[in-house]
């Protein structure tokens, strides 16, 4: 019994414990011993010997992840506050220019991808402000530093393991291998586990570079959207306008139930346009739907005394970068924004 009420009193008071207090407990291992443990595990998985030298010879746990990752604030936020944020003014615009600025780029790769250049620079834009946010973080300092902490240990592990393979497979250099204190890398912003999974070499050189060489950053958030079944002919969602009382009519409708992510579960079942404009819906300038068979789910994000929207397929593979409904309409907003 002991070992468990061990675990029981850490999981109690981690949240608020630092590296130097877990490494006072028993339980957890110090930190040298945690990092002969990965170095082992590395070269079993057969990471290079050089590699484990160059990364995680000497390595240290970086506090400032740690705090960043205890100090994540929740603000109350609405979906009016999220969009003034991510789709401002200035947002748009920067995502007009980029749309002219690499307008021949974006074309080549939506052609060979399927996915419109527009959805490409929205999450572009929404991950890192176009590439002008740059977080620089050595990855595997801050994957090592959320490995060992307890919290969230077991994920960041196999995450650190991806990044060394990422090292591995030379598609990038250690120090080029630039991440945000949680790990997430690059201009598009992936896991490493994401990053192998659909990170492209766009331009051939052998490299996936999706810190510093835009056909790379591209062609990896494309890819990403394609492998979630992205639809190339088709738009995200739209904002709609639903008719007085409408809400007793959408309990007929009924919950989505094909699976997804947490947040598909708010939305209703899929109808064909056709059936929500025979039950009032209208686009949000009062237009007709039409007889459009496409089927599409209704989600009000902030409840029925937000606003409403009916989202496409492709909304679902949105979700799939990042599981938020806040996130896929901003994303959609501003793909519509920066295409006029
Ligand atoms: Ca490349």
């Amino acid at each position: 019994m002991r070992p468990i009420v061990r675990l029981a009193v850490m999981l109690i008071l981690l949240p608020v414990a630092l590296v130097s207090a877990a490494a006072a407990d028993e339980a957890q291992p110090s930190w040298d011993d945690w990092l002969a443990g990965v170095r082992k595990e590395a070269a079993e998985k057969g990471i290079r010997n050089d590699i484990i030298e160059q990364t995680l010879t000497g390595l240290k746990p970086l506090e400032r992840v740690l705090q960043s990752d205890r100090n994540q604030a929740e603000f109350v936020e609405t979906l009016e506050t999220y969009l003034a944020k991510r789709v401002s003014p200035a947002r748009v615009s920067s995502g007009r220019e980029m749309m002219s600025t690499y307008r021949d780029l974006l074309d080549q790769v939506s052609a060979q991808y399927g996915v419109q250049p527009q959805y490409i620079v929205a999450i572009w834009g929404m991950e890192t402000n176009y590439g002008k946010y740059f977080p620089d973080e050595n990855a595997i300092q801050a994957l090592a530093t959320l490995a060992y902490d307890p919290r969230r240990g077991g994920y960041f592990r196999k995450e650190l393991f991806a990044a060394l393979e990422i090292l591995n497979k030379d598609y990038i250099s250690a120090p080029e291998m630039k991440a945000s204190w949680a790990g997430a890398m690059g201009q598009p912003q992936f896991m490493p586990s994401s990053y192998l999974a659909y990170a492209q070499d766009f331009d051939g050189d052998g490299h996936r570079d999706i810190w510093s060489d835009l056909g790379d950053v591209f062609a990896s958030i494309a890819n990403y959207l394609k492998r979630y079944d992205w639809n190339g002919n088709e738009p995200w969602g739209m904002e709609v306008k639903l008719p007085e009382g409408f809400e007793s009519r959408l309990a007929e409708v009924g919950d989505y139930d094909e699976g997804g992510c947490r947040a598909m579960h708010s939305h209703s079942r899929a109808l064909p346009l056709s059936e929500w404009q025979a039950m009032g819906v209208r686009d949000v300038n009062g237009g007709d739907l039409g007889g459009d068979p496409r089927r599409a789910t209704l989600v009000e994000p902030d409840g029925e005394s937000g606003r409403a929207f009916l989202a496409f397929e492709n909304y679902r593979a949105i979700l799939r970068y990042n599981c938020a409904n806040y996130y896929a309409i901003a994303v959609g907003m501003l793909a519509d924004e920066v295409n006029q």
